[in-house]
C-alpha cells in the first residue's frame, strides 16, 4: 500500500546497468534487471582513430532494460538516467550531430592552453569552482569551436540528458551534471559571459533543472518501439553518477568523508556551500554541485581504471586474468617499493598500463614493481595512499573533522583497498554499499514520485537501515606522509 517501483539507468565508462527499486514506507529493495558492457569505438577522422561512446548502442540497451523492468513490476511509475560525467552530444534541430567523445579521447589537449590564455586557471576556479582536469567540458567545446562543429550544432546535451531528451522529447541541463562542464557559475546559473569570452555560444546547454524533477512520460513511440505497454515517467536525478552516490553514502556529513570508488575515485566532503580559497585551488579540489543544494567538495583520485586498464593489458598479452586471484596475490606482496603518483596524467589515456606504471618508475631511477602481482600491489596501495592523503586535505581545506571514511562503489568490495585505505589514514573505513549510484539514483526519483519523503539524512538512514558496512579498522600507523601527498604532481 502506498509503494511502488521506479527503475534507473546507470551508465557507467565500462557497464551500464538499469536497477529496479521496490520502495515503499520504510523500504527499498533494490535489483538488477540488466546489465550490459559499455565498448567506446575509436573511429578514424581522417587524421587519426578518435574515441566515442556508442551512445545508441547504451541507449538500445537501456531501452530494453527497460523493457525488462516494465515487464517484472506490478507499478512502475518512475525512471531516472545517470552516467559519468563533462561528455555530451552536439545537436542540430533535435538531431545528433556524431558520436559523443570519450573524455579520455585526446582531442581537446591543445585547448587547455587556448582556454588558459584567454581565463587563467585561477580566475576559472573563481568562477566556476572546478578542480583542473584536462577533459572538462568547456575544454571540449573548444575543441569543437576549433574544428567548425560549433558553427553547426544549435544545442548541446550532457549524456543523460541527451537519453532523457531521446525518452521524453524534453531538453534540460540537469543541475548536478550540469556543474561539471565549467560553464556553471558556482552561484548555479549558466556563465555566459565566460561563454563569450571563450567564444562559445551562450544558448548551447539547455536551461537547468535541479535533481527530482519530472519531465514527462515516455514518448509514445520510444514506448512501443521498446514493447513498453504502461509508460513510467521520467524523472531527472542526480544525473552526475557520483552525485548520485555520495546522496546514498549513508553518512553524517560533519564528520565524515567519502570515497566514490568505481572507474575514478572521487574523493571528499559533503559542505553546504562551496570553498574557494588559493589553498582549496592549490590542491586542485572541486566544488560539484550535489543533489538537494549541496557541494561536493572533492578531489578525482584515478580510481580503479588503473586496475582494469591493467588487467586488459595482461589479457592482450596472452594472460587469463582473474581479478580475484590476482588481488589474493597481491595481499602476499611484501612491497619491496614505494608507491606511485596515482594523479600522474600519464596514466589518464587508455593502452599499456603496466608499462607506464613500470616506465612511471624508471624515469625517477626508483625500483618498481615487477611481477603481476607487484603491480596489482603498487596499484592497489598507491590509491590508498591518494585516497588517505586526499581525505586529510578534504578534511584540512573545508575544516570538518573527519572522524569515519565511507567507501562506496564497486571499489568497496576490493578488500584490499579498503584495509590499505583505513591503515595509510589511520581511519576506519566503513566499505559499502556497492551500488551506491543506483540506490543515490532511486531515491530521489522514488522521492520526486511521494514514495518516499525527507531529506537526504532520511535517504541515508533508509541506505544504512538496508546496507549493513563491512567495517575495516586501520592495524597499522602507516599514514601517509606529507612527502607523498606533496609528492602529487598534478596539483
Ligand atoms: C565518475 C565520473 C567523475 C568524473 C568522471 C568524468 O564516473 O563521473 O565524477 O569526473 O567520471
Amino acid at each position: 500500500i502506498g509503494g511502488g517501483q521506479v527503475a534507473a539507468i546507470d551508465l557507467g565508462a565500462t557497464s551500464g546497468r538499469v536497477m529496479v527499486a521496490d520502495v515503499g514506507p520504510g523500504r527499498l529493495e533494490l535489483t538488477q534487471v540488466a546489465r550490459f558492457t559499455n565498448e567506446p569505438v575509436a573511429l578514424w577522422n581522417g587524421h587519426r582513430p578518435a574515441l566515442h561512446w556508442d551512445l545508441p548502442g547504451l541507449f538500445a540497451a537501456a531501452g530494453a532494460g527497460l523493457a525488462e523492468a516494465a515487464r517484472r513490476c506490478d507499478r512502475l511509475v518512475g525512471v531516472g538516467v545517470d552516467s559519468w560525467a563533462v561528455d555530451y552530444g552536439l545537436l542540430r534541430g533535435g538531431r545528433l550531430l556524431g558520436l559523443p567523445h570519450h573524455y579520455r579521447d585526446s582531442r581537446a589537449i591543445d585547448a587547455v592552453a587556448t582556454v588558459h590564455s584567454r581565463v587563467d586557471r585561477r580566475e576559472l576556479f573563481s568562477r566556476n569552482g572546478l578542480q583542473h582536469l584536462p577533459f572538462t567540458t568547456l575544454f571540449q567545446l573548444d575543441a569543437e569551436r576549433t574544428d567548425g562543429l560549433l558553427d553547426v550544432a544549435d544545442a548541446a546535451l550532457l549524456i543523460p540528458d541527451l537519453i532523457n531528451y531521446w525518452l521524453t522529447g524534453v531538453a534540460v541541463t540537469e543541475r548536478t551534471n550540469a556543474s561539471t562542464t565549467g560553464l556553471l557559475r558556482t552561484d548555479g546559473r549558466w556563465d555566459t559571459e565566460l561563454m563569450t569570452r571563450l567564444g562559445l555560444p551562450t544558448g548551447l546547454f539547455p536551461g537547468v533543472v535541479d535533481a527530482g524533477t519530472t519531465l514527462g512520460p515516455l514518448l509514445p513511440g520510444v514506448a512501443t518501439s521498446f514493447g513498453i505497454d504502461a509508460a513510467p515517467a521520467v524523472t531527472t536525478v542526480g544525473s552526475h553518477d557520483t552525485a548520485s552516490a555520495i546522496a546514498a553514502v549513508p553518512m553524517d556529513p560533519g564528520s565524515s568523508a567519502y570515497v566514490s570508488c568505481g572507474t575514478w575515485g572521487l574523493v571528499g566532503v559533503e559542505l553546504d556551500g562551496p570553498r574557494l580559497s588559493d589553498a582549496a585551488a592549490a590542491a586542485n579540489f572541486t566544488n560539484e554541485a550535489g543533489v538537494d543544494g549541496t557541494v561536493r567538495f572533492l578531489h578525482n583520485v584515478m580510481g580503479l581504471w588503473l586496475l582494469s586498464e591493467t588487467i586488459r593489458q595482461f589479457e592482450r598479452d596472452g594472460y587469463r586474468a582473474d581479478l580475484a586471484e590476482l588481488l589474493a596475490q597481491a595481499t602476499d606482496v611484501v612491497p619491496t617499493f614505494d608507491v606511485f603518483n596515482t594523479d600522474d596524467p600519464a596514466f589518464l589515456a587508455p593502452g599499456d598500463m603496466p608499462g607506464r606504471i613500470r616506465g612511471w618508475y624508471a624515469e625517477r631511477g626508483l625500483a618498481g614493481p615487477l611481477t603481476r602481482p607487484e603491480i596489482v600491489r603498487a596499484i592497489v596501495e598507491s590509491l590508498a595512499v591518494a585516497f588517505a592523503a586526499t581525505v586529510h586535505d578534504a578534511s584540512r581545506l573545508s575544516g570538518t573533522p573527519v572522524r569515519r571514511i565511507h567507501l562506496v562503489g564497486g571499489g568497496s568490495q576490493n578488500r584490499l583497498l579498503c584495509q590499505l585505505t583505513a591503515d595509510r589514514s589511520g581511519l576506519p573505513v566503513h566499505a559499502g554499499p556497492a551500488e551506491a549510484t543506483a540506490l543515490g539514483n532511486v531515491a530521489v526519483a522514488a522521492r520526486a514520485h511521494g514514495l518516499i519523503h525527507g531529506d537526504l539524512s532520511a535517504i541515508r538512514a533508509m541506505v544504512a537501515n538496508t546496507f549493513g558496512p563491512q567495517i575495516y579498522l586501520p592495524t597499522t600507523t602507516r599514514r601517509a606522509s606529507p612527502s607523498m601527498s606533496a609528492g602529487r604532481v598534478s596539483r
